[in-house]
């Protein structure tokens, strides 16, 4: 007989669908999505799919492995506790606690697994990351402008007369969103893709204008200076709700379009229709993608594209808005962690992109031991033979994980973790969605993994952490959603039961309360000022090249792959995207091997004609892994000028043939 459980995605996806695993004799047999889910509607991505062949995969890692004298062994999980109680005890009685580093990132979003964070903060608080691989220069520049970054419900697209997608990929990294692009444009809206690149996304886009990288903060301030000095601006909006305007106006108007046309390579014409369709067409909205704040300029980048918003009243009102990332759902899910947070006194941080950096200079106390969850450093962060060397210096490192990741294979330890079909939680990671998905139960776990609950509740009997709340899974997720019970009088059993979403979502803005200091949209922020920034949105110039290496390197997010996750089993050599101009001045062929260079290191790669990337940049999907050839051996680890982001498109490069 064939049972349908619904369960739901756990992967760092915009969309968080819900999906339905159907089982056949105690196995999985299909994943598909949930036809009854409000956004997802029964869509799903092959990513979703995969759930099923990573669970039965024969590379799943099903028992603790040692590495003793390079070469690893299966041992019990009674060794395995014993081994990291001792060396954790030891550890913090001669250095503290933090020389402790617990690694965790996005691998998984669901709230069962926060147990290790809970874990470190019982343990006395530890070294952990902060800044941001992802998208922490957009957010802390929409503090600066809202008080907070928030999103329209997703539906209210189709009230949009314009729409600008801007450095963004939906039709790759939030296919979800799709649909309500094509039914505004069935509805008449005009929309318009602002990206370096010609992406999937261009197909549902009316105009593509493309732009030199890293520019678009200085091709958002011309816009806004067309738009004051052509009075298309919304007065009454402005006096009302913005605090700052005639200091924005003064430094906005030095871009003039002859400016502007030279920084960014984009016609003057263009500037000024760009300018006149979203301050006339509207409601405008704007929907951010994260590509374009990956730069040392990306916070001001943001700050100036949402002070268009400002200056033409596209906020507050269906249709408008400019669309980052949601951030509401996080402070309502985490009950029983938060009772952890006063407990880690001695929790020390560092910049997640500076990780080598970090290793090889951290002192009082040394790092000794590195414990990784729901991540894979060793592929994603930047400049990774710097952090490689670094990591490979530190005493004891273990890795949890299904699969033994570039990481695992450099820890001393690895330890197996439990797939989404062998947990119930609550999935609440989606940075577009408003929807906190249930996922039931399907599957026991394979006999030697151990639950990451059950296994830090051991650790915690192990190390003797009094305070560590000793309750089941169950309790343990009823505790987390106190918060959210408490404001919306939600159960456990309602979410098990229908698609929940935070009503507060739907239009951000409309009572024109902001969160900033002020109460009013901020062009003018003090609280920039006083965190040393420029008090208005500025243009900085992104880096140039050099006379050595001259390519910009892009390394956007690839179709069927959630960072390294899916491209776990290849062996092929990663692809360069080149033009066929590039490729000629560099005398490539197409389908040769060829060597990228940059400061940081050299990679071997596959050229693959691609007339849809402009000359003189070249584009590396991230995420392969080192067999194949990890991107991150290329990329720098330099910051932008907000919320300590890694700016993964500061590279530059050169290629040859090999
Ligand atoms: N399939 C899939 N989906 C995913 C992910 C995945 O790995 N795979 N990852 C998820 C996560 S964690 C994230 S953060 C998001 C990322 O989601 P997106 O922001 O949609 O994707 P990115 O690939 O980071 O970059 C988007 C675009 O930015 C463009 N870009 C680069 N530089 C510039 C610039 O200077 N100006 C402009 N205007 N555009 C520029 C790139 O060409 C690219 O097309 O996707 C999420 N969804
Ligand atoms: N060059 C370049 N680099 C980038 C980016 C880029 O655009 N360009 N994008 C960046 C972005 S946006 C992000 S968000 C980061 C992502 O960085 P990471 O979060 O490190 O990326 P993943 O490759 O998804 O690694 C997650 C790991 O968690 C494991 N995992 C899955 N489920 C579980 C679980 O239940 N428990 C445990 N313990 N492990 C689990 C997976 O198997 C996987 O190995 O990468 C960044 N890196
Ligand atoms: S990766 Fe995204 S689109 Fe694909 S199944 Fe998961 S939530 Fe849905
Ligand atoms: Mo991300």
């Amino acid at each position: 007989m064939k049972e349908h459980i619904k369960i739901a995605c756990p992967l760092d996806c915009f969309d968080g669908c819900s999906l339905i695993a159907s089982v056949v004799d105690g196995r999985v047999v299909s994943i598909r999505g949930d036809r009854n889910h409000p956004l997802t509607k029964g869509v799903c991505c092959n990513k979703g799919m995969d759930i099923a062949k990573r669970q039965y995969h024969p590379e799943r890692i099903v028992s603790p492995r040692k590495k003793t004298h390079g070469r690893w062994e299966d041992i019990s999980w009674d060794d395995a506790l014993y081994e990291i109680t001792e060396k954790l005890t030891a550890i913090k009685n001669q250095y503290g606690s933090p020389a402790v580093m617990h690694f965790s990132y996005s691998g998984y979003g669901g709230l069962i697994k926060s147990v290790d964070e809970m874990f470190f903060n019982y343990f006395g608080g530890v070294t952990v990351p902060h800044g941001s691989l992802c998208r922490r220069a957009g957010l802390s520049a929409q503090n600066y402008d809202f008080g907070m970054a928030k999103w329209h419900d997703p539906s209210d697209i189709i009230h949009s007369k314009t729409i600008i997608i801007w450095g963004k990929n939906p039709a790759f990294t939030s296919i979800h969103l799709v649909q309500y692009i094509k039914q505004a444009k069935k509805n008449g809206a005009q929309v318009v893709l602002i990206d370096p690149l010609t992406t999937a996304t261009a197909k549902l886009a009316d105009v593509h204008i493309s732009l030199k990288p890293g520019t678009d903060g200085a091709l958002a301030l011309g816009m806004a200076s067309e738009i004051m000095k052509n009075n298309m601006t919304d007065s009454h909006y402005i006096k009302k709700h913005v605090l700052g305007f005639q200091r924005f106006k003064h430094y906005a108007k030095d871009f003039n379009t002859d400016r502007v046309e030279n920084i960014t390579g984009i016609t003057k014409d263009n500037i000024q229709w760009l300018a006149k369709t979203y301050s006339q067409n509207s409601p405008s909205c704007i929907i951010l993608g994260y590509g374009l704040q990956r730069y040392r300029n990306g916070g001001n980048t943001i700050r100036a594209i949402d002070a268009l918003a400002a200056v033409t009243g596209n906020i507050g009102k269906s249709g408008a808005g400019v669309n980052y990332g949601n951030r509401t759902l996080s402070r309502y899910v985490s009950g029983e962690l938060a009772k952890s947070y006063p407990y880690a006194a001695n929790r020390r941080t560092f910049i997640v992109s500076k990780l080598g950096e970090f290793l090889e200079t951290v002192n009082n106390p040394p790092v000794k031991c590195i414990f990784v969850t729901r991540a894979n450093p060793l592929v994603q962060v930047p400049n990774i033979n710097r952090t490689l060397k670094a990591f490979q210096t530190i005493d004891f490192k273990i890795v949890i994980d299904m699969f033994m990741t570039d990481t695992a294979k450099y820890a001393d330890l690895v330890l197996p973790c439990t797939s989404i079909l062998e947990e119930e939680d609550i999935i609440f990671n989606t940075m577009f969605s408003p929807y906190i998905n249930f996922s039931n139960k399907v599957l026991e776990a394979p006999e030697g993994v151990l639950s990451e609950y059950e296994l830090f509740s051991k650790l915690a009997d192990c190390l003797e952490l009094r305070n560590y709340p000793r309750i089941g899974a169950k309790e343990y997720l009823k505790r987390a959603i106190e918060p959210l019970s408490e404001a919306f009088h939600v159960s456990y059993n309602d979410l098990k039961d229908t698609s929940f979403s935070i009503p507060e979502n739907k239009i951000p803005w409309k009572d024109g309360h902001f969160f900033t200091p002020s109460g009013k949209y901020e062009l003018f922020s003090e609280t920039a000022l006083k965190d040393g920034q420029s008090p208005i949105p500025v243009f900085i110039d992104p880096e140039g090249q050099s006379n050595e290496f001259t390519l910009r390197l892009l390394t956007p997010h690839w179709k069927d792959s959630l960072h390294s996750q899916h491209f776990a089993f290849t062996d092929e050599r990663p692809k360069v995207h080149i033009s066929e101009i590039t490729m000629k001045n560099n005398h490539l062929k197409n389908g040769e091997p060829a060597k990228v260079s940059s400061k940081q290191g050299n990679l071997i790669v596959t050229v693959e004609c691609d007339n849809n990337i402009e000359d003189n940049i070249i584009m590396i999907y991230q995420g392969w892994w080192h067999k194949s050839g990890s991107v991150n051996v290329l990329t720098d680890d330099c910051l932008s000028d907000m919320g300590e982001m890694a700016a993964y498109n500061e590279c530059f490069c050169k290629i040859e043939a090999c």
